[in-house]
Parts: C-alpha cells; sequence; structure tokens
C-alpha cells in the first residue's frame, strides 16, 4: 500500500487538515514554505496523467478542497500556490496524485 494510501486507511499519522468522502487535506511532512498541505483523492491514483475524461468530478473536487485549505489556513490575502508535479521527471516522489498548497512566503517564478 502507497503512503498516502495509509494515511487515508489511518495506518500512517498525518496532521489533518479537512476531510471528506472523496478528498483529504494534510501537512506535507517536509515543508516548503511556512504553509504546505497536501490534497490528495482518498482513491488510489498514480498522477494526474492517469486520470481520465470521467475524473472531471474528483479533479473539481481537488481544486476546491486546495481553496477552501487556502480559505482555512489565511492564504487568500497574502497568495498562494498550487502545484502538481506530474511524473519523477517533474519532482513527483510518491505515486498518489496530490495537489499542494503553499504559502506564506513570497514565491518565485519561474520554479526551480
Ligand atoms: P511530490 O514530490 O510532488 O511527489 O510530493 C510529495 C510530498 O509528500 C513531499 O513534499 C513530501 C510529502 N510526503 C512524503 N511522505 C509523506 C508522509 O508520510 N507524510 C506526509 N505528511 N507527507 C509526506
Amino acid at each position: 500500500m502507497c503512503v498516502f494510501c495509509k494515511i487515508v486507511s489511518g495506518e500512517a499519522a498525518a496532521r489533518i487538515v479537512f476531510q471528506d468522502e472523496d478528498v483529504l487535506a494534510f501537512h506535507d511532512v517536509n515543508p516548503q514554505a511556512p504553509t504546505h498541505v497536501l490534497v490528495i483523492p482518498r482513491r488510489h491514483v498514480v498522477s494526474l496523467a492517469d486520470t481520465e475524461d470521467g475524473d472531471t468530478e474528483l479533479l473539481g473536487k481537488l481544486m476546491q478542497c486546495a481553496r477552501r485549505v487556502a480559505e482555512m489556513l489565511d492564504l487568500v490575502k497574502s497568495g498562494y500556490r498550487v502545484v502538481i508535479n506530474n511524473g519523477a521527471g517533474a519532482g513527483q516522489s510518491v505515486f498518489h496524485l496530490h495537489v499542494h498548497v503553499i504559502g506564506g512566503r513570497r514565491m518565485r517564478w519561474p520554479p526551480g
């Protein structure tokens, strides 16, 4: 079972921010900014590239959850970044789809 599936099942601990029947949001164990939360589907999906046309609702829920997390953690006024690393070449290291919500510091562009 992948590490994020273990968080979904409760087998592994995480600092959970929000959850409902489809998605889960929790603090990243290796934060890249003062606030760094991961939003994941409960269902194991390897990456964005592994989603299908029928996953529109799930992808929408991930984005809605990212927005909600940003509101809950007071990132709206200062701004925040939403990132999906797709594939090892783009920096994906956990192969369970996740959306990074990063904020609390000034963001640079382009990302490294
Ligand atoms: P990515 O590199 O895009 O696949 O991001 C994976 C993120 O997951 C990375 O920022 C570290 C985080 N992470 C890895 N393992 C765990 C864990 O067991 N718990 C938590 N909370 N975060 C984890």
